[in-house]
This record gives structure tokens, C-alpha cells and sequence, in this order.
């Protein structure tokens, strides 16, 4: 088999100090590195949104961070501003070995879909691409690891195993939210799908 490891949205924004910290969100990195030799191939992913991104509590007026609010293509989490295209936050983790990367896969860059899946976008519908590089490639199985365990590596482990590669999320090398339960419903989620979590 062919494996890849996936990086998961491993940015200043979701670490310590950022516009969406994760707590402990930087004690990942360095053995995050360290992993980076053990792959046929190492992707980044990065989130990356345009200021009048729909997702930003900001962009509508009265509603505040981690409010819900009704999107075209269902109920969606308003989020304060991060990883603004360009900007520091959305700037990868100063110590992550971005050198090891063969791919760097950008995602949410669209104002009216937030994308929290590196394969497909909000509405569960508009690819990233990121599947056909896999099959043009020959891979067929992932490591997943990164932030957010509840949100980005959650949504692109599930799409994964649905899309039929053999997934496994390492969550050591993980750190989570935890949004109103969303981590105990993250981890069952992964495994109703078949994702092993190790
Ligand atoms: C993420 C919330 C909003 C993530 C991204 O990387 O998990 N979470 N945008
Ligand atoms: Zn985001």
C-alpha cells in the first residue's frame, strides 16, 4: 500500500496565541515532524479564508463566535476570523517541517462554503481536488493528524473512509475544540465510518 500522512490545518490561528486556539495545539508539531519520515508521501492542508468569509460570526451583523446560524446547505458554526488568506494566523506553525511536504492543499477559500473536509466543502458536494490527487498518485491508505480533532480531522477522516481509503487518526498527534460535546460525537462519528483511531 501506498500511505500518506495528512496534516491537518496545523496553523498559527489553531495554536496558543491565535484567533481559534486549540489548546495545546502546538505540543503536536515536533513529533509531527518526526512522523513526516515514516511516509511515501506528506500533504499539508491549510485553511484558508477570504475576509467576507461566510463562516466569521463578523460577517453577520448581531450573530457572536460559536453561534449556529442556517447556511444554503445546512446549520453552520460561526467562527471568529482566522486563517485570513495571506494573513500571519493562516501562516503554518513556525517549527512544522513544511520542507517534508509534497502537497500543500488549500480549502475554504470559497466566501459561501466553509470547508472543514480536505475532500469536499461544507456542502458535501464541491470536491478539493484532493481525492484525485490520491488516486493519480497510488495512494490508498492515510494517517491523519493535526487540529481540529473535532472539526477538520474529524470531517476529512470521515469523508475518507467513505471514499474508501483505509484511515487512521492518530490522536496523540491531535487536539481538539470540544464545542458542545463535538469530540465525544467526533470520535464516534470516526468510527461509525471505519476510521481507526489509535
Ligand atoms: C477548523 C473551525 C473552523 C479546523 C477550521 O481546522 O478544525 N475549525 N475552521
Ligand atoms: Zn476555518
Amino acid at each position: 500500500m501506498t500511505h500518506a500522512l495528512i496534516v491537518i490545518d496545523v496553523q498559527n490561528d489553531f495554536c496558543p496565541g491565535g484567533a481559534l486556539a486549540v489548546a495545546e495545539g502546538d505540543q503536536i508539531v515536533r513529533p509531527i515532524n518526526a512522523l513526516m519520515t515514516e511516509f511515501d508521501a506528506v500533504i499539508l492542508t491549510q485553511d484558508w479564508h477570504p475576509s467576507d468569509h461566510s463562516s466569521f460570526a463578523v460577517n453577520h451583523p448581531g450573530k457572536a463566535p460559536m453561534e449556529m446560524i442556517e447556511m444554503a446547505y445546512g446549520p453552520q458554526v460561526l467562527w471568529p476570523d482566522h486563517c485570513v488568506i495571506g494573513s500571519e494566523g493562516a501562516a503554518f506553525h513556525p517549527d512544522l517541517d513544511t520542507s517534508r511536504a509534497d502537497m500543500i492543499l488549500r480549502k475554504g477559500f470559497r466566501p459561501l462554503i466553509d470547508s472543514y473536509s480536505a475532500f469536499f466543502e461544507n456542502d458535501r458536494q464541491t470536491p478539493t481536488g484532493l481525492e484525485g490527487t490520491l488516486r493519480s498518485r497510488g495512494i490508498d491508505k492515510l494517517t491523519l493528524v493535526g487540529l481540529a480533532t473535532d472539526f477538520c480531522v474529524n470531517y476529512s477522516a470521515v469523508d475518507a473512509a467513505k471514499l474508501g481509503f483505509d484511515v487512521t487518526v492518530r490522536l496523540a498527534l491531535c487536539r481538539g475544540i470540544d464545542l458542545d460535546g463535538s469530540m465525544a460525537a467526533a470520535l464516534d462519528g470516526m468510527r461509525a465510518a471505519g476510521v481507526t483511531l489509535v
